[in-house]
């Protein structure tokens, strides 16, 4: 058992709760085990109707995977600390994505990277009005991973059709989105009041989950309007382009909206040119596959961004000294060549 993930049973509940708050709830590879090993005890167990996870601090779901340590370890010259981990926790994702109950999230807070693949691959991802959600790796020199490459590009968008131009807009800016744009984007299932939480998950433990949300959900209209909703037809024309060149060329296309590319520029600029090039490759490869292949798609794009200097310096200048100055090479997105990703991708099948 793990002090940093309390799994009990409460009623009906198979209850998951992270509880690390000096580093927001970031998993390590310990918590990712603790996780798993729960799934595998309550899979089968027919005294459990359902899984929820949640966090024992309401201001932090889960910022990421613990990439300061994974870092340290690299540095020291051990990369197997890192290819376990992030193995592990692909596994783990995968785990949640196939779990035979009902398996929901509550994200009342800030939720990035790894933090996301605790709950999007649930069949219920609950958000209040204190949830923000990013895919922020862009600046670290690595890659959106946890399965988000995959599930990003095929979940409707404002109940509609699923569309792989938003998701690869979210990866490649890290733009942070709140409750209606969590509902808007589909990442998000349900909307609840931050308050009702007690009360849903004594109601949810006693009823289940479906009977706790027909009476605490709220209309997805109260989380107000999506901004993000806004700039689709932008987004779509820009980010469904082919590879990283040319949704370069798109952005600046004369019939570009202005507010558009300044925000996007913006969003833009803390990113290493190594990721966004590589990241367009992995999206297009985990476009028509399954998850579990997507995953591995990630994990051999991931072990080679984390093996560039750039993903050292990336962590030391957004966690480590903070001063969000890094040097990254080359400075240019137009210096990368994307052949290396697409061999790599088209190898792993
Ligand atoms: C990209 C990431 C992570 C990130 C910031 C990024 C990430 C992660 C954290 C994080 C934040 C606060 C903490 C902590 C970790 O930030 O994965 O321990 O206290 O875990 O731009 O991928």
């Amino acid at each position: 058992m793990s002090d940093t993930v309390h799994a009990t049973v409460s009623g009906l509940s198979g209850r998951l709760t992270l509880d690390r708050p000096k580093a927001l709830n970031s998993l390590d590879t310990a918590m990712v085990r603790a996780i798993a090993g729960a799934l595998d005890r309550w899979r089968e167990d027919d005294a459990i109707a359902q899984v929820i996870l949640d966090s024992a601090h309401p201001k932090a779901f889960c910022a990421g995977g613990d990439v300061r340590a994974v870092r340290e370890a690299q540095l020291a010259g051990d990369f197997a600390s890192g290819d376990e981990f992030f193995a592990v926790e692909y596994r783990m994702n995968a785990a949640i994505a196939e779990f035979p109950k009902p398996y929901l999230a509550l994200i009342d807070g800030i939720a990035m990277g790894g933090g996301l693949g605790v709950s999007l691959h649930g069949s219920h991802r609950v958000v209040t009005e204190r949830a923000s959600a990013a895919m922020p790796e862009m600046a670290i020199g690595f890659v959106p991973d946890v399965g988000v490459s995959h599930l990003s590009q095929r979940t409707p968008v404002a109940g509609g059709a699923a569309d792989p131009a938003v998701a690869r807009f979210l990866g490649l800016t890290g733009y942070r989105l709140d409750a209606a744009e969590l509902l808007w984007a589909g990442w998000a299932t349900h909307y609840l009041g931050s308050a009702d939480i007690p009360a849903f998950l004594d109601r949810a433990d006693a009823e289940g989950v479906d009977a706790a949300l027909a009476e605490f959900a709220r209309d997805p209209a109260e989380a107000g309007e999506p901004a993000l909703a806004r700039w689709r037809a932008d987004i779509d024309a820009v980010f469904g382009a082919g590879d990283y060149a040319a949704i370069e060329a798109a952005l600046d296309a004369p019939d570009r909206d202005p507010g558009f590319r300044a925000e996007v520029g913006r969003l833009l600029r803390p990113a290493a040119p190594t990721s966004l090039v590589a990241a367009v490759e992995l999206y297009r490869a985990n476009l028509d596959v399954d998850l579990r292949t997507a995953l591995g798609h990630e994990l051999v794009i991931g072990g080679l961004l984390r093996r560039h200097p750039n993903f050292a310096e990336g962590v030391r200048a957004v966690l480590v000294d903070k001063d969000r100055a890094p040097r990254f090479d080359p400075e240019r997105a137009a210096s990368v060549d994307p052949a290396p990703y697409r061999e790599a991708l088209a190898a792993a099948g």
